[in-house]
């Protein structure tokens, strides 16, 4: 093993790093990333607890079995949210052995330690990283990347339960709960969704699910819901039980975000449909018990380029309402899938490319375009899901960051959909009517100013003349702890600053992240989640859309971490 600099050796380096060519040499020139991506994408990955094989290449320095491993987990904990399972660059640079080792361990450890302007934390001086494990990882990022199994059929089935079977379960509603108001709120560091009673908003039940569970759709009934985490971990829960709780569940991989069910006329509650970031796939299972029948692989070419990519993870997925169809959105290779699930042994999927790196995304009001963010690219590409093409692909902001988009009627454009941006503070709204205002259609036709960058999700109401938009990640706590919201009938007004946090009047100094509105059924309030650690008290905060006054605080003990909500009735329908 090679002995640890003493810093000051770090710092002519560093001085030398900063003022040279970038580290890593890479194919496309990528541009900086801020550090609220950095923050959003850092997270860790389930894949840190997986055993994997030691891969070794004779041109890297020598490391222990034991040294390897804790090099690997914290790779998998630290870095692959950006730099990719296999090392291949995402968000960050491709860290392969080509590159890495021509470089050296010095070299790669002030990168490691300090940090660059284009988006890398600095690891040591920021305190996370002593200067061992700055020149441990230093030396792994020279291994070739050791790769994750693979998880098919067998292993999904190993992972099935069917806790209630069908025949089991209730014939009619055995609650008195107004289901289409139910909230399900992630609980996002005890793997949890707590079901809230939107009417008397009390806790229903708090349900065990994933892995930093991420989000819940509605079966088309709206008796199911879905509940996906970050361990690819699906739990449906049957909403007409006494107290709603799991009715099945499986594995679809090892790492995953996304699940939806199939709502086309006839094929209601039929399917259910989860994509995964590792390995990269996605899985049509039966939609009341959530048996594996059909898994589909995603590794192949990306857009424009057409170079292959080994591990293009499977962002967001909506069920078609104009064919019996999913859209699959592929992250790196910045594809559209419409997967035509009508006859799974003779599966049809029309591959759309638009760019990278498609992320997530929500309907037109018309429900006939889905809006997906191609984040890497700042765009928004429009998917037609009645002709099964690519409507447009529309120029935004940096770093588009829609959740699923807030649609309403603009006084002088007609239907527009809107994205915020994690790049900077502006909003965009796209014209998506090209019947009656073709002219705007699939245009940027005005620009909204936010109070700044940091944005994740923005939504209306059909019923509502507000416009809410949050900024969680934003480095000021005044901005990540509070949302701003616009009168849809005069928006060169510019914005009001609703101090949720504050309202939320909490006991401690949390971080306080103000995340997602979510409406209620009838339209007439808004829900957000007052997001701290999970040692800190967190609460749901209740808005009035008509009087933008506080209508309630949601706080109990068990609410650790609340991140996302959906409404049962709004997620079934695609209302926002
Ligand atoms: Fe999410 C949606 C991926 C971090 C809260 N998130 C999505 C979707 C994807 C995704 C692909 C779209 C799903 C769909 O529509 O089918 N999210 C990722 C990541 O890869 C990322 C950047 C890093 C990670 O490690 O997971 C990430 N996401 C976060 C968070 O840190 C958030 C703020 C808090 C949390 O719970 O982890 C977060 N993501 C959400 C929410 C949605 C979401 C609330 C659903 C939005 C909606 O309106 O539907």
């Amino acid at each position: 093993m090679k002995s640890i600099k003493p810093l000051a050796h770090w710092t002519t380096l560093a001085a030398l790093l900063f003022t040279s060519a970038p580290l890593v040499a890479h194919a496309q020139d990528k541009k900086p990333v801020t550090p609220a991506e950095m923050n959003y994408q850092a997270g860790a990955s389930p894949l840190a607890g997986e055993a994997m094989y030691q891969s070794t290449n004779p041109k890297a320095p020598a490391m222990t079995q034991a040294e390897f491993d804790r090099a690997r987990q914290i790779y998998f904990e630290r870095c692959a949210g950006c730099h990719g399972v296999l090392r291949k660059g995402a968000t960050g640079k491709p860290l392969t052995p080509d590159l890495t080792q021509a470089k050296g361990t010095d070299y790669l450890k002030v990168f490691i330690g300090y940090g660059s302007p284009a988006g890398m934390p600095n690891w040591l001086t920021s305190g996370e990283m002593d200067e061992g494990t700055v020149d441990l990882m230093a030396r792994y990022i020279q291994h070739d990347a050791p790769v994750p199994p693979e998880f098919g059929m067998a292993e999904m089935k190993k992972t099935w339960k069917v806790i209630v079977p069908p025949a089991q379960r209730p014939t009619k509603k055995m609650n008195s709960y107004n289901i289409e108001n139910i909230f399900s709120t992630t609980l996002r560091d005890t793997g949890e969704v707590a079901l809230i009673d939107g009417d008397t908003k009390k806790i229903i039940n708090i349900v065990k699910t994933g892995y930093a569970v991420h989000i819940s759709r509605v079966s088309a009934s709206g008796r199911y819901l879905f509940v996906i985490g970050r361990d690819a971990k699906i739990n449906m829960i049957d909403l007409w039980m006494e107290k709603p709780d799991n009715v099945a569940e499986v594995r679809v991989g090892l790492e995953a975000r996304s699940v939806d069910t199939s709502k086309y006329k006839g094929y209601e509650d039929k399917l259910a449909i989860a994509g995964s970031y590792w390995p990269p796939q996605y899985t049509i299972m039966k939609g009341d018990t959530l048996e594996p029948l059909k898994i589909v692989g995603t590794r192949g070419m990306v857009v424009g380029t057409q170079e292959y990519h080994p591990e293009p993870r499977v962002a967001s997925i909506v069920a078609s309402h104009y064919k019996p169809e999913f859209v699959v959105n592929v992250k790196e290779t910045g594809k559209t899938l419409m997967v035509d699930y009508s006859n799974l042994d003779a599966l049809k999927v029309t591959e759309i490319g638009s760019a990278p790196f498609l992320h997530d995304g929500g309907w037109d009001s018309s429900k006939r375009y889905f809006m997906v963010a191609a984040n890497n690219s700042n765009k928004i590409a429009a998917i037609d899901a009645k002709d099964g093409k690519l409507a447009a692909i529309t120029e935004v902001g940096k770093i588009p960051h829609p959740g699923r988009g807030a649609n309403f009627m603009h006084p002088k454009f007609g239907p527009v959909w809107a994205t915020g941006h994690l790049g900077d503070e502006t909003i965009s709204l796209i014209g998506t009517d090209p019947k009656k205002h073709k002219q705007y259609a699939f245009k940027e036709v005005a620009k909204l100013t936010g109070p700044g960058g940091g944005a994740l999700f923005i939504k209306s109401h059909p019923k509502s003349k507000n416009l809410y938009s949050d900024a969680p990640l934003n480095p000021d706590p005044k901005i990540s702890q509070a949302v701003v919201v616009y009168d849809i009938r005069n928006l060169d007004k510019g914005f009001t600053v609703l101090p949720i946090a504050e309202w939320a009047g909490l006991n401690d100094d949390g971080a306080k992240r103000v995340v997602q509105p979510e409406f209620n059924k009838a339209g007439d309030e808004v829900w957000f989640a007052v997001w701290s650690a999970k040692n800190k008290q967190s609460a749901l905060v209740v808005v009035d859309d008509k009087t933008l006054k506080l209508k309630a605080v949601i706080k109990d003990p068990r609410l650790i971490t609340p991140t996302g909500h959906f409404n049962i009735y709004n997620t079934q329908h695609d209302v926002y």
